[in-house]
């Protein structure tokens, strides 16, 4: 399958003539083990020869368009792919083959070899989550050892992890979901849609993680220090209602916006994604906008901003405004996830150039001299 998004990807889908092989049979006739002795696909015939092992085909099909970089530029970057894709074959595949067998009835389920494949997950998911934390792909683009990833770790995230285990390595699930969403690999793929609970092999008796029941105290709810300053004298529910009280926002609102708001009770900021260089097409930038939004939920009752995406392919640019309720940023901003792939600096409002910025960024189709492609709205 990750040729298959290989080959999408690089355009050279149309090269390749794509043959049904009936396992068990085709792959068993002497002219085919002539070629590939192993008698397994994939197996690509090339003008110069022939190819098995799916990580070799996988360089070769990459080799047909060098201008998409998917194996990497420089000798440096095109081993550090290999690592990766090493990685993948050697430090999960094996394990999630171990729990997947059963699941087709190919082999019958043995709770021994299921848990050591499980440990095997984690320990691999452990290194992948360490690296991307501050990486959105394995080697700095989206490379095929990314493809490698994604089509090996699809049955994990639909059988195998339930959302407990998922949550423990949340870059991991978001580099996954980013991948799996790129519309070359979900074409090829399908959708991915995530399980909640482990799903059972026949034979298995899937156990549940325990929920820890609190004890049946009325406990008083712990006040958000937010919550106990001195009264806002504006809100900033009303701030957005007005704001986007018309289609695409009220013209009008910066002049009384600037005359009544309350700067004692809230601070203005500036944010900026530090890694564009990252974004290679602008879906992917929406991508990691719109997750970093969403993962914002907890922040949206005291704040209000937003992101752009701005400039063209290869040199994009990610970054917006955004109030925050009280002077600092919000400890909701810094539970984000992601949030430290932002960098946030004070923006001063008192200013006629600071109060431009902040216009510039709610409003104009041209912000620091870089057409908006697209806003992403933290309301
Ligand atoms: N290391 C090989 C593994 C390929 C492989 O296991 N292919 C399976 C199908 S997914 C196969 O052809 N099995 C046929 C058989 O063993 O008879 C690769 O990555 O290409």
């Amino acid at each position: 399958m990750k040729c298959l998004i290989a080959a999408q990807y690089a355009g050279v889908a149309e090269q390749i003539e794509f043959v049904n092989v009936q396992m068990g049979v085709d792959n068993r006739t002497p002219e085919f083990l002539a070629k590939f002795p192993l008698g397994k696909v994939p197996a690509l015939e090339t003008p110069e020869g022939p190819i098995f092992e799916s990580d070799a085909i996988l360089r070769y099909i990459t080799g047909l368009n060098t201008s998409k970089n998917l194996f990497g530029a420089t000798g440096y970057q095109q081993a550090v792919t290999q690592q990766w894709l090493d990685f993948v074959a050697n430090e999960l595949e094996p394990f999630v083959l171990m729990l997947l067998l059963p699941h087709f009835n190919i082999t019958t389920f043995n709770e021994a070899v299921y848990t050591k494949a499980k440990e095997g997950v984690f320990k691999a998911f452990a290194i992948l989550e360490t690296h991307l934390k501050t990486n959105t792909f394995l080697n700095g683009n989206l490379t095929v050892a990314d493809f490698a990833f994604v089509t090996v770790a699809k049955f994990l995230y639909t059988h195998i992890l339930n959302s407990v285990v998922q949550a423990e390595y949340p870059s991991v699930k978001r580099y996954f979901l980013t991948v799996a969403n790129q519309p070359w690999v979900a074409k090829v793929m399908g959708a991915v849609a995530v399980t909640v609970d482990e799903k059972a092999a026949p034979g298995q008796k899937v156990v549940k993680p325990k929920v820890v029941v609190a004890p049946k105290v009325v406990e008083e709810k712990k006040k958000n220090p937010l919550d106990l300053l001195p009264p806002a004298t504006v809100r900033l529910d009303d701030v957005k209602r007005s704001f986007f009280s018309e289609r695409p926002f009220n013209p009008n609102f910066f002049p009384g916006f600037w005359e009544t708001f309350d700067f004692e009770g809230y601070s203005f900021w500036t944010l900026e994604y530090m890694y564009p260089e990252d974004w290679d097409h602008d879906y992917v930038a929406d991508n990691l906008v719109s997750g970093f939004i969403s993962r914002c939920e907890a922040t949206r009752k005291y704040s209000f901003g937003v992101l752009s995406v701005r400039g063209e392919e290869g040199k994009f640019s990610g970054s917006g405004v955004i109030i925050f309720r009280g002077k600092d940023i919000i400890d909701e901003m810094k539970d984000v996830t992601d949030y430290d792939e932002y960098k946030f600096a004070p923006l001063d409002v008192s200013t006629a150039e600071g109060k431009k910025i902040f216009e510039s960024n709610f409003c104009d189709n041209v912000v620091n001299g870089e057409e908006v492609k697209f806003r992403r709205w933290l309301k």
